[in-house]
C-alpha cells in the first residue's frame, strides 16, 4: 500500500458552490459561512464514524465484503489497524470534517484476551493523539462495542450472567478513560442487545434493575476521573434484539426520571431509529429538545419501502430542516454534533464513493440549517406557536396551571356559563406553507 490510499483525491475537497460541475466539490456546506451568528462548523459540529466507513468491508447477510478496504485483511492485525487508521484521518482531513467518532473494537484488534485488547487500545490511542495534534481532527465521542463478540449475545449489562456485565463494565470503563484522553466532549452508550427476542426467557424486572446499575456505575466512574464530557444514550426501539429497552427518547427519559438518573444523562438521536419507532426524526429530536436531554446526533436516512436500519447518508433537506429548526431554537447542539452514522450502498465500491457520500451528507445538512435559520429570521412558525398557547397566559390558564383551580371549581365555571371554548384552527397546510417558503427560497441554484 503507498503511504496514501484516496489517491483520486490529491487536495482537500472546496466549495464549488451550487452551479459548481465537479462532484467533487460542495455545493452548500461553507464551514466558515456565519449563520445567525455563528460558523457553520460551529452549528453542525459534523464527523465522520469509523466503524461503516473504514471497519466494514460491505458485507450483508447474504454476501461478503465487497468495498476495498485492505486493512481488514492484513494477517499483522496492528498493522492492519494502523494502516486503516492511517487511511481513516487522510479522509477526515482531505474531506475537512472537524470530528470522527468510534467504538473501542473499530480501531484495535480484539486479540486473545482483555489484557490484550487494552493494550492495542491503549498503543492506537496513543497514534490517534499524533494525529490529531497533526490534523487538528478532533474525537466527537467514544463508545465501546458490548454487541458484537458471541459473550454478547444475551445482552452486556441486561445478560443473566453477572460475568458479562463485568466484562461491558471493564470496555466500558476503559473507553470511557481513552475517549477523556482523547478530549472526547461525549461519551455513547448504545444498547443494541439490551432487549430480547423472547420474553419466554426474560425477566423484565430484572433487566431494568441490572441496566441502571449499570449507567450508575458509568456516572460514578465518569465523576471519579473528571471526564468533563457528556454521557449520552443513543435510543432504537429495535435491531439487532426484536425489542430493545432504549426504544426512543420518551422511553429513555422516562426510564433515567425512574431510576434517579435525570440530569446525568442526554441523547444521543438517530434519524433512521426514529423512524424505525415509527416516529419522525423530527418528533425525536423535539422531544428531546421539550424535556432538556438532547445531546447529539447520528445523521442518516432509512429507506422509505424497507423496515430495518439501511443507514443511508442524509439526502433530503425537507427532513433535516425542521430537526435543525429545533435545534436552533433550543440554543444549539454544542458539545453534541452532528455524525454521519451512515454506510455506503456495497455496490459503491470505488474508493471516491465515500467522499461522495460524505459530500452529500455535508451539503444537505448545511442548506438544512440555511432553511432553518431562515424560518428563525422570518419567525412566524414561532409567532403562530405563542398565538395558539396565548390564552395559557391569561387569568384561566395561569390558575388552572399554578394549581388555583380544583376540579370543582373548574366544574363550576363551565355550569355558570362563563367557560365556552370557541374551536379555533390548527392551520396545519398554512404552517406547511410556511415551511416550504423557506426551503425555496434559501439559496437557489441560479436557473438554466
Ligand atoms: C447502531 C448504531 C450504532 C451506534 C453506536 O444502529 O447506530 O452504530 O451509533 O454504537
Ligand atoms: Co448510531
Amino acid at each position: 500500500m503507498t503511504s496514501e490510499f484516496f489517491t483520486g483525491v490529491t487536495e482537500p475537497i472546496r466549495y464549488g458552490g451550487p452551479d459548481s460541475t465537479d462532484p467533487l466539490t460542495f455545493k452548500a456546506w461553507q464551514p466558515n459561512r456565519v449563520v445567525l451568528g455563528k460558523r457553520m462548523v460551529e452549528h453542525l459540529r459534523p464527523g465522520v464514524c469509523f466503524w461503516h466507513s473504514f471497519t466494514w468491508a460491505g458485507t450483508d447477510m447474504f454476501g461478503t465484503g465487497t468495498l476495498d478496504r485492505p486493512w481488514i485483511t492484513m494477517a499483522d492485525e496492528m498493522a492492519g489497524a494502523r494502516a486503516k487508521m492511517a487511511a481513516a484521518f487522510e479522509f477526515f482531513t482531505k474531506l475537512g470534517a472537524p470530528y470522527y467518532c468510534f467504538h473501542d473494537r473499530d480501531v484495535a484488534p480484539e486479540g486473545t484476551s482483555f489484557a490484550e485488547f487494552r493494550d492495542h487500545l491503549d498503543a492506537l490511542t496513543d497514534d490517534a493523539l499524533g494525529y490529531q495534534e497533526r490534523t487538528g481532527v478532533t474525537l466527537l465521542w467514544g463508545t465501546a462495542n458490548v454487541f458484537t463478540h458471541p459473550r454478547y449475545q444475551a445482552g452486556a449489562a441486561t445478560n443473566p450472567d453477572p460475568e458479562v456485565f463485568a466484562y461491558a463494565a471493564a470496555q466500558v470503563k476503559h473507553m470511557l478513560e481513552v475517549t477523556k484522553r482523547l478530549g472526547g466532549p461525549n461519551y455513547v452508550l448504545w444498547g443494541g442487545r439490551e432487549g430480547y427476542d423472547t420474553l419466554l426467557n426474560t425477566d423484565l424486572r430484572r433487566e431494568g434493575a441490572q441496566l441502571a446499575r449499570f449507567l450508575h456505575l458509568v456516572v460514578e466512574h465518569k465523576h471519579k476521573i473528571g471526564f468533563k464530557g457528556r454521557l449520552l444514550i443513543e435510543p432504537k426501539p429495535m435491531e439487532p434484539a426484536k425489542h430493545q429497552y432504549d426504544y426512543d427518547s420518551a422511553t429513555v427519559h422516562g426510564f433515567l426520571a425512574r431510576n434517579g438518573l435525570e440530569g446525568e444523562y442526554q441523547l444521543n438521536i438517530e434519524a433512521n431509529h426514529a423512524t424505525l419507532a415509527g416516529h419522525s426524526f423530527h418528533h425525536e429530536v423535539a422531544y428531546a429538545v421539550a424535556n432538556g436531554v438532547l445531546g447529539s446526533i447520528d445523521a442518516n436516512r432509512g429507506d422509505p419501502q424497507n423496515g430495518w436500519d439501511t443507514d443511508q447518508f442524509p439526502n433530503s433537506v425537507e427532513d433535516l430542516a425542521l430537526p435543525l429548526y429545533e435545534i436552533l431554537r433550543a440554543g444549539g447542539i454544542a458539545p453534541g454534533g452532528f455524525n454521519f452514522d451512515a454506510k455506503l450502498r456495497r455496490q459503491s465500491s470505488d474508493r471516491n464513493d465515500l467522499f461522495h457520500a460524505h459530500i452529500g451528507g455535508l451539503d444537505t445538512i448545511a442548506q438544512a440549517l440555511l432553511v432553518a435559520a431562515d424560518l428563525v429570521e422570518r419567525g412566524e412558525l414561532a409567532a403562530n406557536l405563542d398565538a395558539r398557547y396565548a390564552s395559557w397566559d391569561g387569568a384561566l390558564g395561569k390558575a388552572i396551571l399554578e394549581g388555583g383551580l380544583s376540579l370543582a371549581d373548574l366544574e363550576a365555571r363551565v355550569a355558570a356559563g362563563a367557560v365556552n371554548p370557541v374551536p379555533v384552527s390548527g392551520g396545519q397546510e398554512r404552517l406547511e406553507n410556511l415551511v416550504n417558503k423557506s426551503i425555496w427560497a434559501v439559496d437557489r441554484p441560479a436557473a438554466g
